[in-house]
């Protein structure tokens, strides 16, 4: 007999409301759930087939312990048991910190997860903690803690009164209006805003899908978005354009207008390749809308001066007094302080890297630094790392470093639905779960949505027989450690306790679980009741857009927003004086990524019926330099970097900046087959294996995955090891 469930996608930020039609535990259809009053629209055909990914031929099922150079299922017993006493060996000798740890992005959507997770790590007392946001969003957390007192201030676009939209290095188009933010539909929406009158100013040194809908397409140099964005400054301030009386309190105007008074505007327009009366002419067009936002995204963050940019973007906003304004940037309170909760889950770490001496960012440390920490002998030496629901080889930089160290490992432990690249000398594979498994309260999520919305994610068929959730895998691993989990004292206890009372009742709930949590957690924000909530299926839109939120949120001392944090005026005035060229007679183009809408970083590009290699896989170049090396679309080229060195088909695309080729990221990533040793399957190459790791952002420890300089050569026939156009088997 079939049943409907209601929920929400959880592979992106857009958490497309969706229903799932379920017989017996199969998934028979997955469709957008139009009775969410908020977020369906987004609704694309990886979640339509995201029961697939449920049903992968290679999905684990079974802890695999490794034993030479094969895999044996195990019970999750002797799984546990194993591993703990492998990791307390490792504690004891070299201490907490020889356990490294590395979390991908979609550990970050199961709340349950990322809570146990932490508590798992805090129980092993390790500082050593790796995560995504360092090939992602680390640049925000670094301004947002020097301008507004706080790692998490999410200003979310207020699209739909906004007469100026001004993108940077996004491309919605294809990846949706998400960042650290969820605008349902929000790229449609900046198109309706469009047809109504509003200007869409893109700056892309590519020809995106967006940029071809843009009003105006700023085919930027690579990597000198903070040239731009003070260009801008320089004229808004010289022709007095910005904002005396804005909503928000700011302070330090009068230094970053020094600085950006100082910079000769033809010097900015040469460094970011953009004409002078170009940067003149968006400037006025944004500071003179009568309502604006600017927005930056990854194509950003990804470069050397990510943070340096995303600051000028932010005091962009912050001088027209886009703050909190209609169509400008506004936070959502949400049902819980996130603000307050974020600070306790990722309390400013006071760990510092071994051997670069690198704190942390937002609780973590940079992925970049990983493979080094785990090859360089001497004290403090990562020996054993668990990995989350990440596939760092391919989505962080030089793989091929991250791969040899991770063969150097004592103990390597993968928590994945399946086995990748990343899991490739795991000791131990740990089946995980998919989303359509679990359910949960995303409390975290509260204050990244655009309006006041709360919806509980609701299971719709049960794991394989037997598998674990994450966080309780977590759980039995802190137990089996005999360290609280939390690394709080009577944890452990109180788990046992809760466990017994719940067999004695026959109550499973009354066992410790993440429904605790969640209810404490709505409890403390004091505007919701977690019953409501689930009394809502289709999601719950419970309360209205508000503005004036932001003033109050502000946590630095003197309750303003910081324009000009000394740190970040002290590196843009050594980025003036210096003149950094990226680009050398060896590698003389710059490679930027690009993402397509069937994507999903690195993991869903085998789903059946999701892609087309072929083409995704491919180099994009301009026309010119095709032209220069004698390549027409469909040929075959070798792009190379100080780091390393791919082959792929070439796609012509016009419009763009030339000398700029762009690859996308999360190809590459072979699937192993655990169950038949030797069997994998791939697609396409990792051109992640060209950035240095080495090169990184100072302040967000970003490595540079985008701007990376390149060399192009055209390759007279199809090399013999190539990927056929949908996969290979080996
Ligand atoms: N060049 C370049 N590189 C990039 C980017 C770019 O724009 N350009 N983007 C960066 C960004 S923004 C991101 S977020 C990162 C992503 O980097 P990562 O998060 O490290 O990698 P993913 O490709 O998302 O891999 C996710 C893994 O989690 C597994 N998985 C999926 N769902 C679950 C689950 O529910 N439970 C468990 N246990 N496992 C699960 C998948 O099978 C997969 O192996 O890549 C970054 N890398
Ligand atoms: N379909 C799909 N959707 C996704 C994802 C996915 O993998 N697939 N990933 C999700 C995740 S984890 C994230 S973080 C978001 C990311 O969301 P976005 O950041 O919007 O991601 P992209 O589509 O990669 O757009 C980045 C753009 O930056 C441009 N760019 C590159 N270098 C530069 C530069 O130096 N300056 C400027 N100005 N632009 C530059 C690129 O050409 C590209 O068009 O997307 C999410 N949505
Ligand atoms: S992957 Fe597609 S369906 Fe799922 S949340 Fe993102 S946009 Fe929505
Ligand atoms: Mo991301």
């Amino acid at each position: 007999m079939s049943e409907t469930i209601y929920s929400y996608c959880q592979y992106c930020m857009c958490m497309c409301g969706t229903k799932i039609v379920v017989d017996g535990n199969r998934v028979v259809d997955i469709e957008p759930d139009r009775e969410n009053p908020f977020s369906w629209r987004d609704f694309c055909r990886k979640g339509k087939t995201a029961a697939q990914v449920i049903d992968h031929p290679q999905r684990l099922t079974r802890p695999m312990k490794r034993v030479g150079d094969r895999y044996v299922e195990a019970s999750y017993e002797e799984a546990i048991t194993d591993i703990a006493a492998r990791l307390q060996r490792i504690i004891e000798q070299h201490g907490a910190d020889a356990v490294g740890s590395y979390s991908g992005n979609p550990l970050g959507f199961n709340f349950a997860g990322t809570m146990f997770w932490n508590g798992l790590l805090d129980a092993i007392g390790t500082g050593n903690r790796y995560w995504v946001g360092s090939v992602d969003q680390n640049n925000t957390h670094v301004v947002q803690e020097q301008m507004y007192g706080t790692e998490l201030m999410a200003l979310i676009g207020d699209v739909d009164d906004a007469k100026c939209f001004l993108f940077i290095g996004m491309d919605p188009a294809q990846s949706k209006f998400v960042w650290m933010e969820t605008v349902p539909d929000g790229w449609n929406r900046v198109l309706e805003a469009q047809r109504k009158g509003a200007e869409l100013i893109v700056v892309d040194p590519r020809r995106s899908t967006t940029a071809e809908r843009a009003d105006t397409h700023v085919a930027i140099l690579p990597g000198q978005d903070w040239a731009f964005l003070l260009g801008l400054l320089h004229v808004i301030f010289s022709e007095r354009l910005e904002c005396t009386d804005t909503a928000v309190p700011l302070s330090g105007v009068a230094e970053i207008r020094a600085m950006a008074m100082s910079a000769p505007l033809d010097d900015l327009a040469d460094r970011c390749g953009v004409a002078v009366e170009l940067i003149r002419d968006v400037a006025r067009r944004f500071a003179t809308a009568e309502r604006g936002m600017c927005i930056t995204h990854t194509g950003v963050s990804h470069t050397p001066t990510g943070t340096i940019a995303e600051w000028l973007a932010a005091v962009l906003n912050a001088v027209t007094n886009r703050l909190d304004q209609p169509g400008g940037k506004r936070i959502e309170p949400g049902y819980i302080d996130l603000i307050a909760i974020w600070s306790k889950f990722a309390p400013p770490g006071k760990h510092r890297t071994r051997l670069r001496d690198q704190p942390t960012v937002a609780g973590f440390h940079s992925l970049a630094e990983l493979a080094d920490e785990i090859t360089v002998p001497g004290a403090g030496q990562i020996r054993a790392m668990l990995i989350a629901a990440g596939n760092p080889v391919t989505s962080g930089p030089d793989g091929d470093a991250l791969d040899q160290a991770l063969s150097q490992l004592d103990l390597l432990v993968s928590i994945d639905f399946v086995q990748r690249e990343s899991h490739r000398h795991a000791h131990w594979l740990i089946p995980g779960t998919h989303f359509l498994e679990r359910e949960g309260l995303h409390v975290l999520f509260a204050g990244l949505v655009e309006l006041p919305f709360a919806q509980y994610a609701r299971r719709a068929v049960k794991p394989p027989d037997g598998v674990m959730e994450e966080w309780q895998f977590f759980t039995e691993l802190a137990l089996a450690l005999n360290r609280n989990l939390f690394g709080k004292p009577g944890v452990n206890k109180i788990i046992r306790a809760s466990r017994w009372l719940a067999r004695l009742s026959g109550k499973p709930g009354w066992a410790l679980n993440p429904r605790w949590i969640e209810r404490l957690l709505v409890k403390s924000g004091k505007r919701l009741k977690y019953d409501d909530i689930l009394r809502h299926p289709h999601g719950w839109l419970y309360g209205k857009k508000e503005y004036g939120h932001l003033a109050r949120a502000l946590r630095t001392p003197d309750k303003t927003v910081h324009c000009a944090p000394p740190r970040f005026l002290f590196a843009l005035r050594r980025e003036l004086t210096e003149h950094r060229t990226r680009t050398s007679a060896a590698f003389p183009m710059l490679m930027v990524n690009r993402r397509v809408r069937e994507s999903m970083n690195s993991w869903l590009n085998e789903t059946p019926g999701l892609f087309e290699q072929h083409r995704s896989n491919a180099v994009e170049m301009h026309p010119d330099d095709a032209a220069a090396l004698g390549l027409e679309s469909g040929q075959w080229a070798r792009v190379s970097s100080a780091t390393g060195t791919v082959e792929l088909p070439v796609v012509i695309v016009a419009g763009g900046r030339a000398g700029v080729v762009a690859i996308p990221h999360g190809w590459g990533s072979r699937i192993f087959d655990p169950r038949a040793a030797g069997r994998t399957r791939t697609f396409g190459v990792n051109r992640n294996l060209l950035v240095d790791r080495r090169e990184l952002d100072p302040f967000s420890q970003i490595p540079s995955l985008n701007a990376t300089p390149v060399r192009v050569e055209a390759l007279a026939v199809r090399p013999q090891h190539a990927a056929p156009a949908t996969s290979a088997v080996h």
